[in-house]
């Protein structure tokens, strides 16, 4: 395959046949494959394409990679991890490093999130959850409390119970019938437009939570998700005071909150999590992404105390299982020696604070492009930002494909996503990178049609 890229194409068809068995995720795999952008090697914020060209990476690969690439302490753990112990079973046994995880990560979120269960990406936390969360109430007594809502423009990974929580049309629109689901509205506003961090307007928005209670009744409700702020649809960041009116609404209830902190978790908001940057502490949290630096796939579901505690203290004999859940990878031990070894760099290099104090500059980078041709609205908090790019009518999408695909001919690597371009910068990103992205943005943006 490098071979096949770096040569000059000397028989075009036999090169793009290289390409066909290849199904890409999420990707216009037509214009892919007659547009190849294939990503050879990576080195602290930088990619370089297979026609050796250094690329920028401001999205951390795909918000995962924070800590920036190729951290040799993570590449010495794995392979010393997979030297001594390359698979242990996850079901009835399990190896050493899997504590290890698990009480790191819980002493790094917020106090009474202290049981960790072990999935492989962001996509089984969710569903984890989802089904935690069910299975939680039937266990309290109250098997009715099964609904569960999500919010319009919503990203919770793509399997079944995460694309029925999911609030992004064209990620639902394919599939038709999917798990029933209740969707809080969105909270972006336009009187919000341009706002640095969280918006002044739209606390109120939480209150559809009480209007769904008062439809359907609390006593139907299992469990509300949402994304501390929405990533993969364009940096939606919570109004002020929404979070904890959602948190309010969710204690006078009894429902559960689930924060999807795949995105939010480790470092990204200039915090150990969203929970602790919006300071509202929700009963499950899902993470996965950063928790590896994007490495090894891995993720984490952890749950409250007390949602554990029901689980063990239901009636069953003790040899039986409690929670008939969970994956073949979980808690896999080369996944864990990457999470050991990207905690030891979060913490020991400080990667929440560095994201804070870079937050600033960030933020005044990204709305230096306010008055750019097409930009309809700008969003940032923490470490992420996104770009609203007016949409041609019928065809959201094709701007920001237009720009990000410009930007990669120009040595820059950005998300595009529906009708936004976004960026997630390692926090190991330097000023001027951040500038040098900006400007070349401010270049891209105003020639695509
Ligand atoms: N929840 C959230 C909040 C996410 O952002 C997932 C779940 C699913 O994770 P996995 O590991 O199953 O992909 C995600 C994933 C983007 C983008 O451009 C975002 C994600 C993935 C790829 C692209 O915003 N988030």
């Amino acid at each position: 395959m490098q071979e096949l890229q770096r040569q000059t194409y000397p028989d075009a068809a036999a090169a793009r046949a290289e390409l066909e068995a290849y199904w890409l995720p999420f990707s216009g795999n037509r214009q892919f494959k007659d547009n190849p952008r294939i990503i050879e090697s990576a080195e602290g914020c930088y990619y370089t394409d297979a026609h050796g060209r250094r690329i920028l990476d401001v999205m951390s690969g795909l918000w995962c990679c924070g800590f920036g690439h190729n951290r040799p302490e993570i590449a010495e753990a794995v392979n010393r991890q997979l030297r001594e112990l390359d698979y242990a079973p996850a079901f009835q046994f399990a190896h050493p490093l899997a504590f290890e995880v698990a009480n790191r990560v819980k002493a790094l979120t917020p106090a009474g999130l202290d049981y960790v269960f072990f999935t492989n990406s962001g996509s089984e936390s969710v569903e984890t959850a989802l089904k935690m969360a069910k299975a939680y109430w039937r266990l309290a007594g109250q098997p009715q409390k099964t609904r569960l809502v999500g919010r319009v423009k919503g990203y919770h990974g793509v399997n079944f119970g995460g694309t029925s929580v999911g609030g992004i049309e064209p990620n639902r629109a394919p599939y038709g019938e999917l798990a029933a689901a209740e969707h809080l509205p969105a909270t972006l506003l336009p009187e919000n437009a341009f706002s640095r961090g969280q918006p002044e307007h739209g606390a109120e928005l939480a209150d559809a939570l009480e209007d769904l209670v008062t439809e359907h009744g609390a006593e139907t409700i299992a469990a509300v998700i949402v994304e501390p702020f929405s990533g993969s649809a364009g940096c939606i960041v919570p109004p002020l005071g929404y979070l904890d009116r959602l948190r309010a609404i969710c204690d006078a209830h009894d429902i559960l909150l689930i924060f999807d902190e795949v995105i939010t978790g480790f470092g990204r908001t200039g915090h150990a999590f969203g929970a602790h940057a919006f300071g509202v502490t929700p009963d499950i949290m899902t993470l996965a992404k950063a928790l590896t630096n994007g490495s090894v796939p891995m993720g984490a579901v952890v749950a409250k105390e007390s949602i554990y505690e029901t689980f063990m203290n239901a009636d069953t004999p003790e040899y039986m299982v409690e929670f008939p859940h969970g994956y073949t990878y979980s808690g896999h031990p080369v996944a864990c020696a990457a999470a050991l070894a990207a905690l030891d760099i979060f913490e020991n290099e400080r990667m929440a604070e560095r994201a804070k104090n870079l937050a600033p500059h960030f933020e005044n980078a990204l709305h230096g492009l306010r008055g750019t041709k097409h930009i309809t609205d700008i969003r940032n908090f923490g470490l992420a930002g996104a770009l609203q790019i007016d949409a041609i009518p019928g065809e959201p999408a094709r701007r920001p494909f237009e720009i990000g695909t410009a930007c990669w001919n120009r040595g820059l690597y950005v998300r595009w996503g529906g009708d936004t371009v976004q960026l997630g910068p390692a926090m190991i990103v330097e000023p001027e990178q951040i500038d040098e992205a900006v400007s070349i943005l401010a270049d891209v943006i105003p020639t695509v049609a």
